[in-house]
């Protein structure tokens, strides 16, 4: 069994920016925007919200991963509810279904306030139709409007103002976004009611996670034979079934570098959320079942804050 270290947490590096911002030629909206969240995704998010001249108001749970944002001319907030008391519309970015849960429905949450007239709520954290549907009813009870924006590709994609969003439920919430989702997405998506979107970008993972886990078992029988994985990924390279991704992925296998673009926590969560959706259908998934398992077990070996490349080193034994 390997000596795993956690991988080293980067910095949020305040001055970065993609270079396709330039291009976007963004005219801010002027109302002001909440962020409650700032772990990597929100955090990159807000950056750029805050380049491009948003008002933002920001809380997290962890308070220290603030300052920075103070600094670049963000307000905090000391709860939840006080974000959506100072905000038009709050985005939401954290970890799971649970997470999401707790700030919309848990103490000084958001919907402590009570009335959300003029407010609109924007659930960026992966959940499940179920949650977000929970989530959408809770807000419309209390006269808001709700709309669930699944943000689908890696912190890198992030960083580079390359994320695809995935959108749902009030449609006048995705419009009032548009400079957001500009600042941040190469391409927005609106598909209807509520859970849709949900259910899109789990359908999504669900093709990420089962070729991460059939990449990572052909790498590993080319090494038990001895042959170069750089070879492999060359050959890989000239075939009609390369993908920027896969490219990607391999190559930090073989160099066995398994820094957090998506982290392989998340993936597993991910995989679950699909069996559960699945399950409610009776539909059968066998290899995502399977590729379930691979990840829980990838995770059990120490490597769920490694990206989920790491998944390599549980197919190698
Ligand atoms: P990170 O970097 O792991 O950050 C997770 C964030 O979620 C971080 O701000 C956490 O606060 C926050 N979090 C987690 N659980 C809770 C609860 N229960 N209450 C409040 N805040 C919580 O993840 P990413 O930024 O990469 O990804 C975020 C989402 O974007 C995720 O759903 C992806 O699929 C898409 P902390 O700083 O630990 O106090």
């Amino acid at each position: 069994r390997p000596v795993v270290t956690r991988p080293e947490t980067q910095a949020i590096d305040m001055n970065s920016r993609s270079n396709t911002l330039a291009d976007r030629d963004i005219v801010p909206s002027d109302q002001t925007f909440g962020f409650l969240g700032l772990g990597m995704m929100g955090s990159t998010i807000v950056k750029d919200l805050i380049y491009t001249k948003h008002k933002v108001v920001v809380w997290n749970r962890t308070i220290d991963k603030c300052q920075p944002f103070v600094d670049a001319g963000a307000e905090v907030k000391d709860t939840p509810m006080d974000v959506v008391e100072a905000a038009d519309i709050i985005f939401c970015c954290v970890s799971d279904p649970k997470g999401a849960k707790d700030l919309v429905f848990g103490n000084c949450g958001v919907l402590q306030l009570k009335d959300l007239r003029n407010k609109a709520y924007v659930e960026m954290s992966t959940i499940d139709p179920e949650t977000s549907m929970d989530i959408g009813e809770g807000i419309r009870q209390c006269n808001g409007r709700y709309l669930e924006a699944q943000i689908h590709g890696s912190r890198q994609e992030a960083a580079e103002g390359m994320l695809i969003i995935l959108a749902g439920g009030d449609r006048t919430v995705f419009e009032e976004c548009h400079s957001c989702f500009k600042t941040i997405a190469k391409n927005t998506f609106f598909l209807g009611n509520v859970g849709n979107a949900c259910k899109v970008n789990l359908i999504l993972q669900t093709i990420l996670g089962v070729s991460l886990v059939g990449l990572a078992e052909a790498l590993a029988l080319a090494d038990r034979f001895s042959i170069s994985l750089n070879d492999i990924i060359d050959i890989f390279d000239l075939t009609s079934m390369k993908s920027p991704l896969l490219l990607a992925k391999g190559k930090e296998m073989a160099k066995g570098d398994f820094n957090p673009q998506q982290p392989l926590s998340h993936m597993q969560r991910d995989l679950r959320l699909v069996l559960n959706m699945a399950e409610n259908l009776d539909q059968s998934m066998p290899v995502t079942s399977i590729t379930n398992e691979v990840f829980k077990h990838t995770k059990r070996l120490g490597y769920s804050e490694h990206d989920s490349s790491a998944v390599f080193v549980r197919s190698r034994f």
